[in-house]
């Protein structure tokens, strides 16, 4: 990508864009920058300020009494926990003094950036008041599925912008650029390289590599990112020349014992390693007769004595199924591996469990494993970029979808709690716990492909580091900030967005069945796509009916794996979620719904209206036009046009499936093929 170009792009500063008030109480002529704070947050502020307000603040060593200005210092008693920070806004002697007290030096560069994020939304400053905010979870992560020949494997943004070519080679001031972008939401740690290691990126704990990496690690860990790698779990045989990868040969430990110890001489704040084993043909323990406890170890025992970390993925199922044999229930599949080994792992492995218990389909249930590892360091995994969810050529803002399942009720120590209180939690032999994202960052202008993606990046961030915010408030918040203030930009833009996940669902696939993709690529309706494979992905849709039966009398049993009331509930199609119902049960097409519609109907009536909202999102587009930046505006209004004719391709392709197979006309009478 032409670095030029992206200077061009007025979205390229993102959420950062600091637009220039037209009034403001406070003018601030001097910054106090304690010692220990660090010079990010100088600069942060003094540049934030330079835009927002004009003034460009002297940096002194105190307060010189006089005059309007800011002052950041650090004070373990500003905040409980670390990374937390506490802004004050002071009228003396009619000056105005705002003072920025961090937890230690991440909250002060969190402050900071909070600082000037209240200025962008301007925030009432005319009267004192105090904030206090910290990050609720311990580790809030981005996963980049990067390869070393920079292309990114489900990215819809453009190519790499860590690798090129075999190198890594990131533009030191996009990298730069990345980095506050993602620490001004609170991200404190980045997997740079796919989850599926291939032989060149296993080279990457080799010196060559480890030097270019290095560079890398510096530029984040100015802005409070600790570097993650993901490993091949075969490397001591790849890179090792060992004749085994067994967890628990000796040979073997000591290999990953050297190799963490040439990581840590090289990058002294390395995060850690993310693991992907024994998945879609990964290997893994399992080959030599060894359980992911032993795989997990091996791996953590080595990292250890650095404060190093392993992130173990629960994403761990039979990807060569017999699509005859209905017994097998891929959802089953992480739930039966891992949770038999909660409380087993040493205490620097996180497991890391998808939302869901499929694959970021558009609709899934919560995963049952999020209330069943009570005793492990548990972080919860999101698809930022949108493998299933429109690729970002289709409006899909997934803040809505989040926010149900962080606020889906479980079991934890025996008390209802939520999937988003269990993901706060730090508990005894130091449990910790969080959030890891799937990037949805490339280097097209606007880091997304699609502007308005940059919403699920942003509302990604703001749910890690507190799962408590609503969305209208994380939407407010980002439009807000990116297009500034304008009353119809934000109330349409708000409307757009919260609408756009149903709109989406509605003409994809219906009540929650999935999989009606283009296999490979996964773009695109093809109701068939995955219905006669290997991967476990089925609708199993007939003359009579379809959905799968997971129940625990007549089908797989997968809802035996959980906890009450969600036991009951998911078991009959009379209580289960209408949203959900085909996900749990095989029904026949004239099945009733809530709505007095039966099935056939509401799939019929949900695919022509999904698609007639595109229109509808269009005509709010349209409102727009002159509103905000006519290069954005363009983009996404070619973007939309691309949905409409994507929608109608949805809608066409399942409504006439379903009437052929069904034999059952629409009441409406509409055109089927
Ligand atoms: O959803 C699937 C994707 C794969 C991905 C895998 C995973 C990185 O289609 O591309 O591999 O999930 O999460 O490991």
């Amino acid at each position: 990508m032409n670095p030029l170009l992206s200077l061009d792009s007025p979205m390229y500063s993102a959420w950062l864009t600091y637009r220039r008030r037209k009034s403001t109480p406070f003018y601030p002529r001097f910054l106090v920058v304690e010692n220990g704070v660090g010079e990010t947050a100088a600069t942060e502020l003094r540049e934030g300020l330079f835009n927002l307000l004009g003034a460009r603040p002297v940096l002194v060593p105190e307060d010189p009494g006089s005059g309007d200005g800011v002052v950041v210092d650090g004070d373990p008693s500003a905040s409980v926990q670390a990374g937390g920070y506490r802004i004050q806004y002071e009228r003396n002697d009619g000056r105005w003094l705002a003072r920025i007290t961090g937890h230690d030096a991440l909250g002060c560069l969190y402050g900071s950036f909070a600082f000037l994020s209240q200025l962008q939304q301007r925030q009432d400053l005319s009267v004192p008041f105090i904030v206090e905010d910290w990050p609720r979870m311990s580790l809030r992560m981005l996963d980049h599925w990067d390869n070393l020949d920079g292309t990114i494997e489900r990215g819809y943004a453009g190519s790499s912008i860590f690798f090129r070519d075999g190198m890594i080679d990131p533009d030191p001031s996009r990298l730069t650029d990345y980095a506050r972008l993602v620490a001004s939401i609170g991200i404190n740690a980045v997997c740079i390289n796919n989850v599926n290691v291939h032989e060149p990126e296993t080279r990457f704990l080799a010196p060559p590599y480890l030097e270019r990496l290095r560079s890398v690690a510096n530029r984040f860990r100015a802005y409070g990112l600790h570097l993650y790698l993901s490993v091949n779990f075969a490397s001591p045989m790849i890179l090792g020349g060992l004749l085994t990868a067994d967890p628990l040969d000796p040979t073997v430990a000591m290999w990953w014992q050297t190799t963490a110890e040439r990581v840590y001489s090289y990058i002294p704040n390395f995060g850690g390693f993310v693991v992907k084993a024994d998945s879609e043909f990964r290997p893994g323990p399992f080959t030599y007769g060894r359980s992911h406890v032993d795989g997990a170890s091996v791996i953590a025992n080595a990292l250890a004595p650095f404060h190093g970390t392993v992130v173990w993925r629960c994403f761990v199922y039979n990807a060569q199924q017999d699509w005859r044999d209905k017994k097998i229930d891929r959802a089953r599949a992480a739930y039966e591996f891992f949770q038999p080994l909660d409380g087993r792992f040493p205490s620097n492995v996180f497991l890391q469990v998808k939302n869901g218990p499929m694959d970021f389909q558009v609709r899934e249930p919560v995963s049952p494993l999020m209330g069943a590892l009570p005793k492990t360091s548990l972080l919860m995994e999101v698809q930022i970029t949108q493998e299933y969810t429109g690729q970002q050529r289709d409006l899909f803002y997934l803040v809505p979808f989040w926010k149900e399942v962080l606020d889906f009720t479980i079991l934890g120590h025996g008390e209802a709690t939520t999937v988003g209180h269990r993901l706060m939690q730090v508990g005894p032999d130091e449990m910790r716990s969080g959030m890891v994202g799937v990037a949805n960052v490339g280097d097209d202008p606007d880091w997304t492909g699609h502007p308005l993606a940059q919403a699920n990046l942003y509302g990604f961030g703001r749910l890690a580091w507190n799962p408590q915010l609503s969305e209208p408030e994380i939407t407010r918040e980002w439009v807000a900030r990116t297009f500034g203030w304008d009353i119809l930009v934000n109330k349409t833009l708000e409307t757009m967005l919260t609408a756009s996940g149903q709109i989406y669902e509605a003409y994809t696939a219906p009540l929650g069945v999935g999989w009606m993709v283009n296999p490979g690529h996964h773009y695109g309706p093809n109701v068939d796509g995955y219905e006669y494979s290997q991967w476990g992905t089925y609708h199993y849709a007939d003359s009579q009916g379809m959905g799968v039966d997971r129940t625990r009398t007549t089908g797989t049993g997968y809802v035996a794996q959980y906890q009450q009331p969600w036991r009951d509930i998911f078991e009959s199609p009379a209580t289960c979620p209408e949203s959900l119902l085909l996900f749990f049960h095989h029904v026949p097409y004239t099945h009733r719904l809530q709505s007095g519609k039966t099935v056939i109907q509401h799939i019929y009536d949900s695919h022509f209206e999904g698609a007639a909202n595109v229109d509808w999102l269009i005509s709010q587009w349209d409102l727009l036009k002159g509103h905000i930046d006519i290069a954005v505006w363009n983009r996404v209004f070619q973007r939309l046009q691309q949905q409409r004719v994507n929608a109608r391709e949805w809608c066409d392709v399942v409504t006439t499936y379903f009437w052929r197979k069904s034999g059952i006309p629409d009441r409406r009478g509409r055109l089927f093929y």
